[in-house]
């Protein structure tokens, strides 16, 4: 007999977002130099953005209704120190509005300290890719943590550097743009694994009763013929490139096994590999308008994958482009689905956190993806829920899955 399919007491319900993303008029950062020099495919980040900087207050309030008790997004690191070593007094007091408004609404903030985006001198002194990177970033650390730490639920110290790496110095759809610099990118990623070492001991030193972790994407690849040896191997290196960072001599690492107290997990795709080619998406998996092939039970493996590394796991970004809601309805259930069975199974997950709260700029693909509960008039600014973020309010508001 079917029977309601509850989620553990405590969970945590919410969205994710990233400041780039929602906030508007961010221009002192690489990624409005990169939209500038016609990096992206469509409009840029400012072509209107979601304004989310100064209706913040109104967003959350829409966010407590549709029942979210956690809220996950990032500090701007341009905006906080406009030039080196310079903090600007003003915009951290932003930030304590901002954290002040999320306690208010009862929401636990997971604030995330690099979500793509880094301020134009860092950049200019070579970004990720130069030594003393991780030193540069730590200064901003550091002042977020010992100035806005007492509002702070969770740290997430840096958004997929996997992602942020591959795009930015593989395929070039991310600033700098590189294309094919594997020293590039492996530079970027040891610079971000020290980073992220060294920022994790410095926010256990300043704020020791808050958890830090780490976003990691996870993108599952297949061989497109399980029977083809050279497929095989294929899929297993293109893996070992996207989920492991270099650590010295002992040889490369499983970012999930990045010093943590918690495993925050973004999964959002599948692919196929061949040796005749890559990424071929076979027709029957389901497609976002990305064309990356969904399966709801993707997520599942991804979470019970983690169950050995014994610590907390939090979904902290699950969504699809799409901008057929009725698509995202279904893509909810059954995703929450998985992740009710993957808890029934021992994975000891907290909290979802969806990807995301409102329609807003996808990186290089400016606001052509929808991959929002909410949607937002750019030129009006009227958000209206939709029948996908009903859907939510209703699970959250449950903490549980109706009977299947
Ligand atoms: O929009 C991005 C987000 O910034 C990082 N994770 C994937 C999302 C969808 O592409």
């Amino acid at each position: 007999m079917s029977r309601e399919r509850r989620f553990p007491e405590g969970f945590l319900w919410g969205c994710a977002t990233a400041v780039h993303q929602v906030e508007g008029n961010n221009h002192n950062c690489d990624w409005s130099e990169f939209e500038q020099s016609g990096g992206i495919l469509t409009g840029d980040s400012a072509d209107p953005s979601c304004d989310h900087y100064r209706r913040f207050r109104e967003d959350f309030r829409m966010l407590q209704r549709l029942h979210n008790n956690a809220h996950r997004f990032s500090i701007e690191w341009s905006r906080v120190e406009p030039a080196e070593g310079e903090f600007d007094r003003a915009q951290i007091e932003h930030y304590r509005e901002v954290l002040t408004e999320l306690k208010a609404c009862g929401m636990l903030a997971m604030v995330t300290l690099h979500h793509f985006s880094s301020p134009l001198w860092f950049t200019h002194r070579g970004g990720w890719m130069a030594s003393g990177a991780p030193e540069a970033w730590l200064a901003f650390v550091r002042k977020v943590a010992g100035e806005l730490g007492d509002l702070v639920g969770m740290w997430c110290t840096l958004n997929e550097p996997n992602i942020y790496a591959y795009q930015g110095w593989i395929t070039g759809e991310f600033p700098p743009g590189r294309r094919g610099d594997v020293v590039g990118l492996y530079r970027v990623l040891a610079n971000m694994r020290d980073g992220h070492e060294r920022a994790y001991r410095e926010l256990k030193r300043i704020t020791p009763g808050v958890p830090v972790g780490l976003a990691q994407n996870k993108w599952l690849l297949f061989p497109a013929n399980r029977w083809n040896p050279l497929d095989q191997v294929l899929a297993g290196f293109s893996q070992f490139g996207l989920d492991r960072w270099p650590v010295g001599r002992s040889g490369p690492r499983r970012v999930v096994e990045a010093t943590s107290d918690f495993v925050g997990l973004n999964h959002y795709r599948g692919s196929l590999v061949s040796a005749l080619g890559r990424h071929c998406n076979s027709w029957w998996l389901a497609q976002t308008d990305f064309g990356w092939a969904v399966q709801p039970e993707w997520l599942r493996t991804c979470l019970e994958e983690l169950a050995p590394l014994g610590k907390p796991v939090y979904v902290t970004e699950s969504g699809m482009a799409t901008k057929d809601d009725s698509k995202r309805v279904q893509f909810l259930e059954d995703v929450l689905g998985q992740v009710w069975q993957a808890i029934e199974h021992g994975v000891d997950v907290r909290g979802y956190l969806h990807w995301t709260s409102m329609d807003n700029f996808e990186w290089a693909h400016g606001y052509s993806m929808r991959f929002g509960l909410i949607e937002v008039d750019l030129e009006t600014q009227k958000r209206t829920v939709k029948p996908s973020g009903e859907l939510f309010r209703r699970i959250a508001k449950a903490n549980a899955l109706p009977a299947s």
